[in-house]
């Protein structure tokens, strides 16, 4: 089995490469298998990846009682026994240390298991928005990263990329530096899986790393501690829930809803974080088709995008994480934007109960 860890912060674009790579893998052949760990106790990731046909398994982090660590190598351990996926793709939180992630594999030690060189992503179009709002949380993703990769290039002025690239390389001088979208299927994207495929040509990034010593030498009160939770460290709040929808739900009354809702929070959002990164994202399934709707930082317009899916009751999950904002004033515009979205369209809702369970058990 190769196991290969996509990482980088909120919205960089790691499920949207996990699932072209899953796709392209499964293309070959492959017996592929997705392990997304997401913030709070739900899931909007494993839906999206399970709609194109791959095999996921979600875990849940920011919850108390389980250990994400144990959970994951339980989770590896079943997937290998019961399922002998030939490749694993495993997507940490936006706001995990991915190089935490990958130790923990190397010292599963799993007899014929090959652990690719850690993928970091970058969304390239928000490069001076990190650097100002999560600068040393950003800094210490991509320190620790063995591929780094510049993404999301379609967005970037041409100019500018080669600028970003050599910054990048500046604070990482030992990884492999690439360009990529996961929306441009060109020689770029190649090179990408060949890099990932070709785990000795690069040199052993201090595989069971202890301490970036690049980090010691940052100054400023920020700085990130080795010994931090990545949580913490990010200086990101969020909040993650489910409503249950009553009644029948029209696709054109679906679409709107979900707008109103994501503008409604972005204001709010801008009031209190004027310059907010992080990412914002809804799910809607409706019986024909899901809404989705996400944004990724304060300037952006929110994209939406239909997926067809066939589903029996309607159901509404919303993913928030934002910088610099307080948690409870966070939880606040979350919910009574919903309610009031709903409301103004005469639909009931209420939120899902014992949101809680172990995942581990839908093995
Ligand atoms: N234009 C463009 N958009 C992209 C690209 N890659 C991802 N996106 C968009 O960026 C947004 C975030 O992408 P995701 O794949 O969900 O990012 P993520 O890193 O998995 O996000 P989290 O799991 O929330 O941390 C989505 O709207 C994607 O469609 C890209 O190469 N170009
Ligand atoms: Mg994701």
């Amino acid at each position: 089995m190769r196991a290969i860890v996509i990482g980088g912060f909120l919205g960089s674009g790691k499920t949207s490469t996990i699932i072209r790579l899953g796709k392209e893998f499964s293309a070959q052949g492959n017996k592929v298998a997705v392990i997304v760990n997401e913030i709070g106790e739900i899931g909007i990731d494993g839906d999206v990846i399970s709609k194109y046909g791959l095999d996921t398994t979600e875990l849940t982090s920011g919850c108390i009682c389980c250990s994400l660590k144990v959970n994951m190598k339980t989770t590896i351990s079943l997937l290998m026994k019961e399922f002998q996926p030939d490749v694993l793709l495993i997507e940490p939180t936006g706001i995990a240390f991915p190089q935490v992630i990958k130790n923990e594999i190397n010292l599963m030690d799993l007899k014929g298991t090959i652990v690719a060189p850690l993928v970091t992503l970058i969304d390239g179009s928000r490069f001076k928005q990190l650097m100002k709002e999560v600068k040393h949380f950003s800094m210490r993703q991509i320190i620790d990263a063995e591929i780094l990769g510049i993404n999301k290039i379609d967005l970037m002025e041409p100019r500018q990329i080669p600028i970003i690239e050599a910054s990048v390389q500046q604070l990482n001088p030992k990884a492999k530096v690439v360009q990529l979208s996961t929306k441009i299927e060109d020689y770029r994207w190649y090179n990408f899986i060949k890099l990932i495929l070709e785990e000795d040509t690069i040199k052993k990034n201090t595989a069971l790393r202890t301490a970036s010593p690049e980090l010691s030498v940052m100054e400023g009160t920020q700085a990130v501690d080795e010994s931090m939770d990545s949580i913490e460290a990010s200086g990101i709040s969020s909040y993650a829930t489910e409503f249950i929808v009553e009644g029948e739900i029209l696709p054109d009354v679906a679409r709107t809803v979900v707008q109103d809702i994501m503008y409604m929070i972005k204001s709010k959002v801008i009031e209190c974080s004027p310059e907010f990164v992080g990412h914002i994202k809804m799910f809607f399934e409706n019986g024909n088709e899901t809404v989705k709707m996400n944004i990724t930082a304060h300037y952006e317009e929110p994209v939406m995008e239909i997926i067809s899916s066939k589903t029996e009751e309607p159901k509404f999950k919303i993913l928030s994480a934002v910088s610099n904002i307080d948690k409870e004033v966070l939880i606040n515009i979350v919910d009574t934007s919903i309610i009031k979205a709903f409301a103004s369209k005469g639909i009931n809702v209420h939120k899902k109960r014992n949101l809680h369970h172990h995942l581990i058990s839908k093995l």
